[in-house]
């Protein structure tokens, strides 16, 4: 698949279940605003089936080299970045996973379990980071489990393999010079904004600054009846330069441990 198509049917599989980020591209794009991504993100479990060397093969398949590397402790989870390696206006891609050993065996066990599972040439096709949970997802049960000790599992449990969320590229919109005036402008317009360390993650001196909006709720179908379980959510990047001039290109693992926070059903409770 080339980069375009690969790009374009995340996109549109994001927004099926992110009606916020819909509306808020639309309400920019009103504005005459002239959006850019600055990158997706992808989730998933360490498992050897489905890591990131596994999810990453569309993308280098499509032009992306393998850039920086994030370690986040408390979350057990590991991720890299990958930039395009000659189109310099394609978004970055940032894909993490839970580092399954590290868990509780209860953990390991039922994702060993959804894995085992499935169909195992599912793991093989150059769409399964498009193919969402590959798994049957359907025990609200086995999702309040995972949710009691890793969040990212719960939600990978429910979603699967897409994009977790698209990023509005800051230094590119016209009518905002700062990160603070768009988040004033989405909050004005009543979008619930991630306030976990702030709500503006990174610094000036970092070279990076984002924001988000919290999660949309979606309804899922379990077999214990309907639920509202927070789906996908936007970002917002503004970046700064580096002494040499050019836009600082990696991410700041103490912005993106809190960022990971706009899918945490506690969050929402909280605004
Ligand atoms: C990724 C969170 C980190 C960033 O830009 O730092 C991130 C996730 O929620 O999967 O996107
Ligand atoms: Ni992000």
């Amino acid at each position: 698949m080339n980069k375009d198509l690969l790009l374009s049917k995340l996109w549109e599989q994001y927004m099926s279940i992110t009606p916020s980020a819909k509306k808020i591209h639309a309400l920019l794009e009103q504005n005459g605003e002239k959006i850019e991504n600055d990158h997706i993100a992808i989730r998933t479990f360490n498992d050897m089936r489905v890591n990131i060397s596994v999810l990453e093969k569309p993308f280098v398949n499509a032009g992306y080299v393998a850039k920086g590397e994030y370690f986040f402790e408390s979350k057990k989870l590991y991720a890299k970045h990958y930039e395009h390696a000659t189109d310099a206006n394609a978004p970055r891609i940032f894909i993490s996973e839970l580092e399954l050993e590290n868990c509780s065996e209860s953990l390991q066990n039922s994702v060993k379990v959804l894995l085992d599972t499935c169909d195992q040439n599912v793991f093989e096709k150059e769409d399964l980071v498009l193919s969402g949970a590959v798994w049957n997802a359907n025990s609200y049960n086995a999702y309040a489990s995972l949710l009691e000790e890793s969040e990212y599992a719960a939600w990978m449990y429910i979603y699967g393999f897409r994009a977790n969320h698209f990023t509005i590229n800051v230094n590119a919109l016209l009518n905002f010079k700062n990160l603070e005036e768009l988040n004033t402008y989405l909050k004005d317009n009543n979008w619930k904004m991630n306030g976990s360390g702030g709500e503006i993650k990174g610094t000036p001196e970092q070279l990076l600054e984002q924001s988000s909006t919290l999660a949309d709720l979606c309804t899922i179908n379990f077999d214990e009846g309907a639920k509202e379980i927070p789906s996908c959510y936007y970002e917002f990047a503004l970046r700064y330069p580096m002494e040499n001039g050019e836009l600082y290109q990696g991410f700041i693992a103490a912005s993106a441990d809190k960022i990971f926070e706009s899918t945490d059903v506690k969050l929402q409770n909280l605004s």
